[in-house]
């Protein structure tokens, strides 16, 4: 890791302050560049503010920093990039596009890509969701992980990058809040079991989804990019799995901890979208492949989640 240097983007998102404080414990302060449209209170630098379409300033940091490896986050989500599908299309995807080219022409040595469920689709078998299925999202933030899992692909294949991708599910976290996802009801409803009591959720009792607590999140993240090369197969989104579970589920498990609380369901645009992604994903290539193997279930994550939250609110 001597000569490493490495820069996150959307830091200032859920994953992306989790993640850069992982980091920079594991390599060293200086060692993580953090970069986002907006910065956070607190002890983050070293920071830039970096819009990912300023491409000339994209290039400034990557040269004045000597990166050698890029942990791609800046991106709309599912929910939020339905109000706004051309500006999401080209931050995610354009965006990728400059990180894989400043990779190409300054060789560096890895980049991180985070694909998602949303590109799976109607069209894609729902249980135990294989690798390699239809893809056809419904979502404009789904074609652009779509497509970009096939430019990571195409740059392993015709340029030698060595772009490493991962399918999140829903990630579940104390220390970050989600914006504009549709998996993010099941952040919100520990905030809101400690905070009220009830929660009104915005999808429909039994809409099962793939989610995972943000410690697997981190250590699926960093353990494929530093797995050895040649153990890996793919160079687009590894399929990834850790639990799944219904808005049902969750509340029953928060109730064993606070037997009052409440929830009732008011479903909204989102139902659609989750309506179109699959249930439970079969992860065996990634298990296979760089060892993965999550730590957490629904039980254990409510208690780990509910003992910071109420440390914190
Ligand atoms: C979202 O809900 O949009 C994200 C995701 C599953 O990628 N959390």
């Amino acid at each position: 890791m001597s000569n490493t240097k490495i820069l996150v983007t959307g830091a200032n998102g859920q994953i992306g302050r989790v993640l850069t404080t992982a980091l920079r414990e594991k390599y060293g302060k200086e060692t993580v560049l953090a970069t986002d449209i907006t910065k956070i209170e607190g002890d983050i630098e070293p920071f830039e503010f970096l819009d990912i379409l300023n491409t000339q300033r994209l290039k400034e940091i990557v040269q004045d920093y000597d990166i050698t490896q890029v942990y791609h986050l800046a991106a709309i989500l599912s929910a939020s990039g339905e109000w706004n599908p051309v500006k999401t299309w080209n931050i995610n995807l354009n965006g990728l596009l400059s990180i894989l080219e400043l990779a190409r022409e300054k060789q560096m040595d890895r980049v991180f890509f985070p694909s998602t469920i949303a590109v799976f689709g109607n069209t894609t078998p729902r249980i135990n969701t294989h690798q390699d299925v239809p893809l056809l999202p419904t979502t404009v933030y789904g074609m652009s992980k779509t497509s970009g899992e096939l430019w990571c692909n195409y740059y392993h294949l015709k340029y030698g990058v060595d772009a490493r991708s991962v399918r999140y599910p829903g990630i579940i976290g104390w220390q970050s809040l989600p914006a504009g996802g549709t998996t993010d009801y099941a952040v919100e409803i520990y905030h809101e079991a400690l905070k009220s009591g009830k929660y009104e959720c915005f999808l429909a009792e039994n809409t099962r989804l793939p989610m995972m607590y943000m410690n697997d999140a981190i250590k699926a993240t960093i353990d494929l990019m530093e797995a050895p090369k040649e153990s890996l197969s793919l160079h687009y989104g590894y399929n990834l799995a850790a639990m799944s579970f219904t808005p049902a589920e969750i509340a029953a498990e928060i109730q064993k901890h606070i037997p009052d609380f409440k929830i009732s369901y008011k479903p909204d645009f989102r139902q659609e979208i989750a309506a179109s992604w699959s249930e439970t994903i079969d992860d065996s290539q990634a298990r296979k492949d760089w060892n993965w193997k999550p730590d957490f279930d629904l039980a254990s994550m409510t208690v780990d989640m509910l003992k910071h939250l109420r440390e914190i609110l």
